[in-house]
């Protein structure tokens, strides 16, 4: 089966994001689509097909599409996005979708981001989190468990999403930042830890010919990456960083 990543171009309301913060100086959505426009090449050099979803200018963060859909086996949940206005983008990548996947509906009050869901092989590390709440797990294992998958719930306090800081290299290795959850949680996986006071240093994403996309700002992740044996690309994804994503986010990879 080809790889395929689904992406959605930068809204030109992308200034208007969720942020923690306030960036300083504000979002630049012209220099945000430049970067995404890198961000899909890499893709593409890493063997992914990519699909764009179509833009919508009035959804300013809806470039993270990672949040609205989650890949389970061969089944797709359409989530239910943690934040009110959000909510909307996950009409457009079900369109989008529809035509590929059997599509599973999240009801209220269920809640997901697709940044909560790490998936290693067959089992599935859900971030609790202000996002993801414990009904929205429920959900996905209530698809991935028929799968012969399991679903392990993960508190997550002190990042956005579980992967702002823990993300996979393959189906039994992992980069974890001590700010994503508890080491232990990952028993059984080798854990490479990165250092440093940024947990996005910690997610990467998996190419579909086996090598590693790291964002170029975090050269010791880079550095830490190829040291274990696998082939790294970078890409600038600094004007995401801004606003609280990484490279996880704007991509639904399927492999
Ligand atoms: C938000 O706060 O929802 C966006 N500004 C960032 C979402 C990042 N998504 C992700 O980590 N999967």
């Amino acid at each position: 089966m080809t790889a395929v990543a689904f992406v959605r171009g930068v809204s030109s309301s992308f200034e208007q994001c969720v942020t923690a913060r306030p960036p300083d100086p504000p979002l630049n959505p012209e220099l945000a689509a430049t970067q995404h426009a890198q961000y899909v090449a890499a893709l593409e050099r890493g063997g992914y097909q990519v699909i764009a979803v179509p833009v919508d200018d009035d959804l300013a963060d809806s470039s993270f599409i990672e949040d609205t859909a989650v890949v389970v086996g061969t089944r797709v949940l359409i989530t239910r996005p943690g934040h009110p206005s959000r909510r909307h983008e996950v009409e457009t990548v079900a369109a989008a979708l529809t035509s590929r996947f059997p599509l599973h509906r999240v009801r209220r009050p269920a809640m997901i981001d697709g940044g909560d869901v790490l998936k290693m092989g067959s089992s599935i590390f859900v971030g609790r989190s202000d996002r993801t709440n414990e009904e929205g797990i429920l959900a996905i294992a209530a698809i991935a468990e028929p799968l012969g998958m399991s679903v392990t719930s993960v508190p997550v306090a002190r990042v956005l999403h579980l992967k702002s800081g823990v993300s996979a290299l393959d189906d039994g290795t992992l980069l974890w930042h001590r700010d994503a959850c508890e080491r232990e949680v990952f028993d059984g996986f080798e854990v490479l830890e990165v250092v440093g006071d940024d947990p996005e240093a910690a997610n990467v994403v998996r190419l579909a010919d086996g090598g590693i996309l790291v964002a170029e700002h975090h050269p010791e992740t880079a550095a830490l990456v190829t040291g274990k044996g696998f082939t790294v690309a970078t890409t600038d994804v600094s004007e995401f960083a801004r606003a609280d994503g990484g490279l996880t986010c704007l991509s639904i990879r399927v492999r």
